[in-house]
């Protein structure tokens, strides 16, 4: 069919992957027929990547009510935008790209609830659950790269009305980390406040930053960035840092403050946060960014009812906002002291140039990673049954 002939060509260009520099030089230079000139081949080449990669999973998954939707929306968003192949109705363009964009806005939540449909009719074997896991963090770093080029496109083209300041598109060039910062953190305090009547303080910065140049005016450190990206993660992790807080704690006692620190590297710009909400048993870690072990994104409620949702119900936040941090070259990551705290840890690239996209590529190594087998263990794990067999009942 046309749409397979169209997917096998597509799919065997890598997608190009932009710097956060070439976003904001791009931005600031190019014009729309440069913009759609690449857009009209590079979003058809990220999505044939990525629905080429959805067919590796397996059989049973992809028949999934929800899943199902899902791929129809892609084929339907893949075969508008390759009408654009010889028709340079630049309009047109941007119409379908926010066409497209409010299409797939609750693809998050469809295929949350895809997996559900799958645990609820099937049994998902380790291997399975692997092939999961590798799939979404791809799928969604797919979908967050994609999103990204769309906005550019739009906000800097379209005919929405926009007073963002400097911004670039949704880049700030000089994306302030404290503001960011203390942003999630009243937002996520409100909720707190609100589900817990108590949450903890946030009194103190430590900011540092590498000197390059030994006259540094002030010590606001700005990176550009996508702010939104940035609050995104930063609201997660507050969330889930309050929570450990207020529950560890009796409801008498002082909550110990959350603490924020800030440091811009050379080459790094570190923010990390850190609890005293009883820390987390190295055996869970995992399990935080865990899609399969994930309750399923909450439904927003459209009634506009009473129901007050959790704080932090462990659900896509985790690994979503690891996605984010990667996305340009940066990372989330957690460090535990079971009985005591955590340290929530966000990487991101100090300089521009080097804040790549990270994407997902359809080829042999990932086509291998779905028919490989996980490895089974060379390290010794399970006692041997016997020494569970007590000589004398002690009952
Ligand atoms: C916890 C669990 C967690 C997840 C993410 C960030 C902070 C924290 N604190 O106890």
């Amino acid at each position: 069919t046309v749409l397979e002939q169209k997917l096998d060509h597509y799919s065997q260009f890598n997608p190009s992957p932009l710097s956060v520099k070439q976003f904001t030089d791009f931005g600031r230079t190019a014009s729309k027929e440069a913009s759609f000139q690449f857009l009209r081949q590079e979003l058809p080449v990220r999505l044939a990547n990525i629905m080429k990669e959805f067919r590796l999973l397996p059989e049973n998954l992809t028949h999934m009510p929800s899943l199902v939707a899902v791929r129809d929306m892609y084929r339907q968003s893949f075969l508008e935008l390759t009408q654009f192949e010889h028709d340079d109705d630049k309009d047109g363009f941007t119409e379908a790209l926010i066409r497209i964009r409010d299409r797939h806005r609750d693809v998050v939540m469809m295929t949350a609830a895809g997996i559900m449909e799958l645990k609820e009719v099937a049994n998902v074997n380790a291997n399975t659950e692997a092939n999961i896991q590798y799939f979404l963090d791809r799928f969604y770093m797919s979908r967050i790269s994609i999103r990204m080029l769309i906005n550019q496109h739009t906000l800097l083209f379209g005919s929405e009305v926009r007073d963002r300041g400097d911004h670039i598109g949704c880049i700030d060039p000089n994306c302030d980390i404290l503001r960011v910062v203390e942003d999630a953190y009243s937002n996520a305090r409100f909720l707190c406040d609100q589900y817990y009547m108590a949450c903890p303080e946030l009194p103190q910065w430590w900011v540092l930053q590498y000197q390059y140049y030994m006259a540094c005016p002030e010590l606001r450190v700005t990176v550009p960035y996508v702010p939104s990206h940035l609050y995104h993660m930063l609201f997660e992790l507050f969330k889930n840092a309050m929570r450990a807080v207020v529950e560890h704690h009796t409801p008498e006692g002082d909550l110990p403050p959350v603490q924020v620190l800030l440091v811009k590297g050379r080459e790094d710009l570190c923010i990390k946060l850190s609890d005293q909400g009883g820390g987390i048993p190295r055996s869970q870690m995992d399990l935080l960014f865990n899609y399969m072990y994930s309750t399923a994104p909450q439904v927003p409620h459209a009634t506009g009812g009473t129901h007050t949702p959790p704080l932090a119900g462990y659900g896509y936040g985790l690994p979503l906002s690891r996605l984010y941090a990667r996305y340009f070259q940066g990372d989330l990551s957690l460090t535990s002291v079971d009985g005591y705290g955590t340290d929530a840890l966000i990487y991101l690239k100090a300089i521009s140039s080097e804040a790549n996209e990270l994407l997902p590529v359809y080829n042999k190594t990932c086509q291998r990673q779905y028919s490989t087998p996980l490895q089974t263990n060379d390290w010794s794990s399970q006692l041997h049954s016997s020494m569970f067999i007590r000589p004398f009942s002690t009952n």
